[in-house]
């Protein structure tokens, strides 16, 4: 099998980068072609990706003759192609792992849009705002009652694509607010997600690279 995983610019793509993480934590074997996805280079090469992916976009992966475009159905089929999938054997536990999937998925609150991924690696980060307080403090809660049931580590107890999903969105918050205060089973548990080798290896690359500020990151 020979596996083809497009990705983006390391520090803009956060699609990707659950895409590659799902990859990468099933142990299957990819050859990774990076585009770039910085203006004006990214008409270009993303016009070279809607010839064989019809979002244009990344992340995409390529089996053989398959084309599986989306960063979702990546993550499934990767789950599915590894020795454990990474969803809950239990029915009702599955279901509720692939709602907040769903969520991220379907843009999960305003702070996503507000904070952008690129911002996470600013030299100079700004304070979140209230309603972005409130934001982080809604979905804290959500991951602080899910590892309470779950008794941890992660939230569905064995790692599952929900944790995995989520990567972008704790970096985003950690960056900004790192004490997360009144939430200790999630502080705990965001310690504990980029701390994989997996993250690290993604952060690292991404923290290297020059960032693009953007006028709109202001409170
Ligand atoms: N729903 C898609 C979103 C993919 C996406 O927006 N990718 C960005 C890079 S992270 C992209 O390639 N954007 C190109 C464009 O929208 O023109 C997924 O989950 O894969």
């Amino acid at each position: 099998m020979s596996l083809v995983l497009y990705t983006g610019t390391r520090n803009a793509s956060s699609w990707a980068l659950r895409a590659w993480l799902a990859l990468r934590e099933q142990g299957i074997a990819f050859e990774e072609r990076i585009v770039d996805i910085r203006r004006p280079q990214r008409f270009e090469n993303l016009a070279r990706i809607a010839q064989f992916s019809p979002p244009a976009a990344v992340p995409v992966l390529v089996d053989g003759d398959h084309v599986i475009f989306d960063s979702l159905a990546i993550m499934e089929y990767a789950s599915e192609l590894g020795a454990t999938p990474l969803l809950p054997a239990d029915i009702q536990q599955r279901a509720r792992a692939r709602s907040l999937l769903a969520w991220v998925h379907s843009g999960l609150s305003g702070i996503c849009a507000r904070l952008s991924f690129e911002s996470s690696f600013y030299p100079q980060r700004r304070a979140m705002t209230a309603d972005e307080v409130e934001q982080c403090d809604r979905l804290c809660r959500v991951w602080e009652q899910a590892l309470a049931e779950s008794g941890g580590p992660w939230l569905f107890g064995a790692l599952s694509l929900a944790d995995l999903a989520f990567v972008p969105v704790v970096q985003r918050i950690v960056s900004h607010r790192p004490d997360l205060d009144g939430f200790p089973l999630a502080h705990d548990w965001c310690e504990r997600l980029l701390a994989r080798p997996s993250v690290v290896e993604w952060m690292d690359e991404a923290r290297a690279l020059p960032v693009v500020v953007m006028d709109d990151y202001k409170p």
